[in-house]
């Protein structure tokens, strides 16, 4: 069995709905137990700025699931829950579920990096984490607390709905 900690992100589609829906899904993956989920939090939009904040959510699984089986079952559940993919770069979503880390690993699949290619630095990832698993220490040696310290936004307000 692994620790695995996966990222929930949603601007439409009524994003608290999205993300209580997602980590439903989750939990119901084979296999699988929620062992941490992080307050909902709301984040200005990374990238196109026109476009609604972010619900933004860390989950931490433990599963016997590899990352690539879990990257598909995530996929899964993202277009289940009304995910377009389109070609717009980060682009409003449904919902989007990325997995941060796996284990103390690092992957570099085709189509899967582990750890997140921007993990270290998006406060959205990092202020989460730190609610559910203040004492991570990531693939690299480096600490969750370090890594937050080095970025400008540290803080988050709460999804309020
Ligand atoms: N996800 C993106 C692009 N921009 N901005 C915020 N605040 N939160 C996200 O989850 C996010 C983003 C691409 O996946
Ligand atoms: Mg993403
Ligand atoms: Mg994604």
């Amino acid at each position: 069995m692994y620790n695995t900690w996966i990222a929930i992100g949603s601007n439409i589609k009524n994003p608290k709905i999205q993300a209580d829906c997602a980590i439903n899904a989750l939990k119901n993956l084979p296999n699988t137990k929620i062992l941490a989920c992080s307050q909902y939090y709301n984040s200005k939009p990374l990238g196109t700025r026109n476009q609604p904040n972010f619900l933004n959510a860390v989950v931490k699984l433990y599963t016997n699931l590899l990352p690539r089986e879990l990257l598909k079952k995530i996929k899964k559940i993202e277009n289940n829950q009304g995910r377009q993919r389109n070609s717009i770069k980060w682009g409003p979503r449904s919902l989007d579920l990325d997995i941060l880390l796996f284990e103390n690993n690092i992957y570099k699949f085709s189509d899967l990096i582990i750890p997140h290619y921007d993990l270290y630095n998006r406060s959205f990832f990092l202020y989460p984490l730190m609610e559910i698993s203040p004492n991570l220490i990531f693939p690299d040696g480096t600490t969750l607390a370090y890594r937050l310290s080095k970025i400008t936004c540290k803080k988050l307000k709460l999804w309020k709905e």
